[in-house]
């Protein structure tokens, strides 16, 4: 502590102030090290945890740490080997608008054909451009087939994405590329995003909302304090976490803050989308409730790129429709 303290103190060059910060990892000897290069990878490893805490941290290296960092390096490799190996395909779960039955758009979700390991999540960030570009490319060519329907494309993405430099251009290159019509676009984040940095953060939302993107809250309800992100941050739609609409039936709680989240949404024109529609009595309470977009099981699951087509083709209200 005393060091991190001495090194925050200003050091004057010049006659400017500079400040600087330091984050220091302490790991112990122990039989585990053989050579000084042992100790120093899992101090190394240890100041990487003080840094994830915050600035100006220090952390005792503990062996837990450790694993955590080789299963980090496993699944990079692993990531490595998969897109060598073509094995991520992007599939397509359709968003239905709950008046007219017919499909309004659809949510990009990755998939990794791994025996073991199964599913990937989007906070990798060249799956993340990927799969992206991938559905933009999907979605111009829907646009082609069925030029008279309006349909939109949403894009799960990490706040590690949006961190990046340059996020926002490359969103825009994409759109150029695949000639995709930005407001056609809407990214789905989490509120967790806002967590670290959260005015970097707005300021790569506003930049993407500058190009016409639309920004939507996933996952909502689930998170920190929700109300205080939408009055602050540019949001264009909720979606309705599903576990408020898997307990909405059973639940007077989960129904009321479905309504409530309705509400809201319908008084600050905000879309809202109901996550994870299973039961035709849930569709036919979110009909009631006029709860304008659906998606879920019950309607479908996620299909690939030419599923939706055949989806589109018949754009049969299926159960969406009032009979
Ligand atoms: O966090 P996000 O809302 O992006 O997660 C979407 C995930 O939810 C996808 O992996 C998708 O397969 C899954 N999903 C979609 N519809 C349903 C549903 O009706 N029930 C359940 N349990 N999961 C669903
Ligand atoms: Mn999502």
């Amino acid at each position: 502590q005393c060091i991190v303290d001495q090194l925050s103190l200003p050091i004057v060059i010049d006659e400017h102030d500079i400040f600087t910060s330091c984050s220091i990892g302490i790991v112990t000897a122990d039989v585990t090290h053989t050579s000084p290069e042992d100790l120093l990878r899992d101090a190394d490893i240890a100041m990487y945890e003080a840094k994830k805490q915050g600035q100006r941290r220090w952390a005792f290296f503990d062996v837990s740490m450790r694993e955590a960092a080789i299963d980090a390096l496993v699944m990079q490799n692993a990531l490595k080997q998969a897109v060598v190996n073509n094995e991520f395909s992007v599939v397509y779960q359709p968003i239905y608008n709950i008046f007219t039955g017919e499909i309004s758009g659809a949510e990009a979700l990755v998939r990794w054909r791994h025996p073991v390991l199964g599913q990937v999540s989007p906070a990798i960030h060249e799956l993340g451009r990927w799969v992206m570009q991938e559905g933009c490319a999907e979605l111009q060519r829907w646009k082609a087939e069925f030029p008279a329907l309006i349909l939109h494309l949403n894009v799960n993405v990490s706040g590690v994405e949006l961190s990046r430099p340059g996020y926002a251009s490359q969103v825009k290159e994409i759109l150029a590329q695949t000639g995709i019509d930005a407001n056609d676009l809407q990214v789905e984040i989490t509120e967790s995003v806002f967590l670290h940095q959260p005015d970097a953060i707005a300021r790569v939302l506003e930049s993407l909302r500058e190009l016409g993107v639309r920004i939507a809250l996933d996952d909502f309800g689930t998170g920190y304090s929700a109300l205080g992100y939408i009055d602050r941050y540019p949001i264009d739609a909720i979606k309705i976490d599903q576990s408020f609409v898997s307990r909405m039936m059973t639940y007077h709680r989960s129904e009321a803050i479905v309504g409530s989240i309705l509400s809201l949404g319908r008084a600050l024109h905000i879309d809202i989308i109901a996550e994870g529609v299973e039961t035709q009595p849930q569709l036919q309470r979110l009909r009631e409730m006029e709860c304008p977009f659906v998606q879920g099981y019950l309607l479908s699951q996620p299909v690939n790129a030419e599923k939706i087509v055949t989806l589109l083709e018949s754009q049969t209200p299926n159960a969406v429709s009032e009979n």
